[in-house]
């Protein structure tokens, strides 16, 4: 071995930083638990068709012979293993990845700045081929049960030092690039990135296995530590002899406590959250919502699937409204339906489905990404929203667009409305669909009319929809978060992740 690696020691901003790791891994795993527990079924293509699944967790078994929805799909998790743990606590867990995700990446880069900056790299990576068989031998230690000599085992046996450097330049890398690909914003702009990894369902499988990757490795890590190190660390201190025994004792007393501080800001953490949901969710805004803009909030959507990708059975969200007034329009084909635009416009319109059908017609093949985790491939056809606009024309006063449905029963009182910014509504394939693969609408994707925005999660995209209005401020609108979503499940409003 190469005799400068035992003199590296683990210097202070080493420690920092391990510990600023650790304390992220753990949110980004349980916050990580939360988000898959909505959907806990990992497919290999976008379809997700039911039954298609190559792993599934949870024992709910959904309905063959009625409509059932993916909000039916979710399954409770206990807050043991998620952050906040619970039944569709999903806007709190995507707060928290989104949150701490930012302080790992910096957090990492510093790392592997500062590793080549102080010659720490020689730690992590290895030198010479010989690193193969040696570690083989490890292995081989490892598995009659016996640790291996501490002689060989400074600062790592070969072993250890192939699997950090795999978590660290291939796991940690691989982990982020998978985690953008779900971004809906990134792959309608960018398809042929998601197309690396197998469409957004081999991402998100791709993912799942990296999580699992990780919980083992931090799993076998502090195994270690707590077995191999802590001991040792003991022992030089009990025998105090010599230069080791008080760097022995900070060791072990410093690793102990800092295993104890993760504990306890986890807890707190966790309980604040299921708390205090509200405030959590507007916290977390500050730093979620810019840097979501930031990234993915200018892209357009460039997606242009094939009339042959069209998914059979595409998951449903949000049941079709059962009451009079929706039910005596269907029965006369929308006749009398009209959509109402309103608000901060000089021009209040109201549309029949005629009037939409005579307006220049646009056609998109594009993948539905719904938050929760499934997508599915229509070819949804309609009115630019742009369009539409440009006959109402927004008072200069107006900022935000709010798409209104009819009342859904799981709703009632109440009923489905979702805001954007008027910027973000002038993408051409930001449509108002009233045909979806050729038909019009069918009832549970939104008849007659709904919401087509491309480059956002799917609880953006309202169903069912009654009037568009025009508005200063969010002030106006529900409880002021920016949707129904926002406003009763604590999402955030800009969804394009
Ligand atoms: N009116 C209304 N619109 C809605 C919803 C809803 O519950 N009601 N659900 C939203 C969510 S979360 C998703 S993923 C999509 C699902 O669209 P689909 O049912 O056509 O697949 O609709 C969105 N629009
Ligand atoms: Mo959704």
């Amino acid at each position: 071995m190469d005799p400068n690696t035992n003199d590296l020691g683990f210097p202070i901003w080493l420690r920092i930083n391990h510990f600023i790791n650790l304390f992220c891994i753990f949110f980004l795993i349980r916050s990580g638990l939360q988000i898959l527990a909505d959907h806990p079924k990992l497919y290999w293509n976008d379809h997700c068709r039911p039954g298609n699944e190559w792993v599934k967790f949870g024992k709910k078994k959904m309905p063959t012979n009625r409509l059932f929805t993916s909000l039916d799909e979710a399954e409770d998790v206990s807050p043991i293993f998620a952050i906040p743990g619970g039944h569709h606590n999903l806007g709190a867990g995507r707060n928290w990845h989104f949150l701490i995700v930012p302080l790992w990446i910096v957090n990492g880069l510093c790392y592997v700045g500062l590793l080549f900056a102080t010659g720490q790299w020689r730690r992590l990576i290895p030198t010479s081929w010989s690193i193969f068989p040696e570690a083989w031998q490890s292995v081989l230690t490892f598995i009659s049960l016996s640790i291996p000599p501490e002689s060989s085992f400074h600062p790592y046996d070969p072993l250890q030092q192939l699997v950090y450097a795999g978590v660290v330049f291939l796991l940690g890398p691989l982990m982020i690039a998978t985690g953008l690909a779900q971004s809906p914003a990134l792959i309608a702009r960018y398809p042929w990135y998601v197309a690396l990894f197998g469409g957004r369902q081999g991402a998100r499988s791709i993912h799942f296995i990296g999580l699992m990757l990780m919980i083992l490795y931090v799993l076998t890590h502090l195994t270690m530590v707590v077995l191999i190190h802590f001991p040792r660390d003991v022992e030089r201190m009990f025998s105090m002899f010599g230069p080791s025994g008080l760097p022995a004792m900070m060791a072990f007393i410093s690793a102990s406590l800092a295993l104890v501080a993760l504990i306890g800001i986890h807890i707190a953490a966790t309980l604040y959250t299921r708390r205090h949901q509200r405030s959590f969710q507007e916290h977390a805004a500050k730093v979620v919502e810019p840097l979501m803009r930031f990234f993915f909030g200018k892209l357009r959507s460039r997606q242009h699937f094939a009339r042959q990708d069209v998914t059979a059975m595409h998951h449903v969200n949000g049941y079709p409204p059962e009451n009079g007034d929706y039910r005596r329009m269907a029965e006369t084909g929308f006749h009398d339906w009209r959509l109402r635009i309103g608000g901060l416009v000089e021009q209040p319109m109201e549309l029949s489905l005629s009037d939409l059908q005579r307006m220049p017609k646009r056609e998109q093949t594009v993948r539905h990404n719904c938050i929760q985790g499934w997508t599915g491939i229509a070819t949804w056809a309609g009115v630019e929203v742009r369009e539409v606009l440009q006959h109402c024309r927004p008072k200069p006063g107006a900022r935000w667009i709010v798409f209104h449905a009819f009342v859904q029963e799981e709703y009632a009182p109440d009923h489905y409305y979702e805001v954007l910014r008027l910027d973000e509504v002038q993408d051409p394939q930001t449509i108002l669909a009233y045909e979806m693969n050729g038909h019009p609408l069918p009832y549970e994707h939104g008849a007659p009319c709904r919401l087509r925005v491309e480059t956002k999660v799917g609880y953006k995209m309202v169903k069912y929809l009654t009037h568009i209005d025009l508005v200063a401020s969010l002030d106006q609108v529900g409880f002021g978060y920016g949707g129904y979503r926002e406003d009763h499940q604590f999402y955030e409003k800009v969804a394009s992740i």
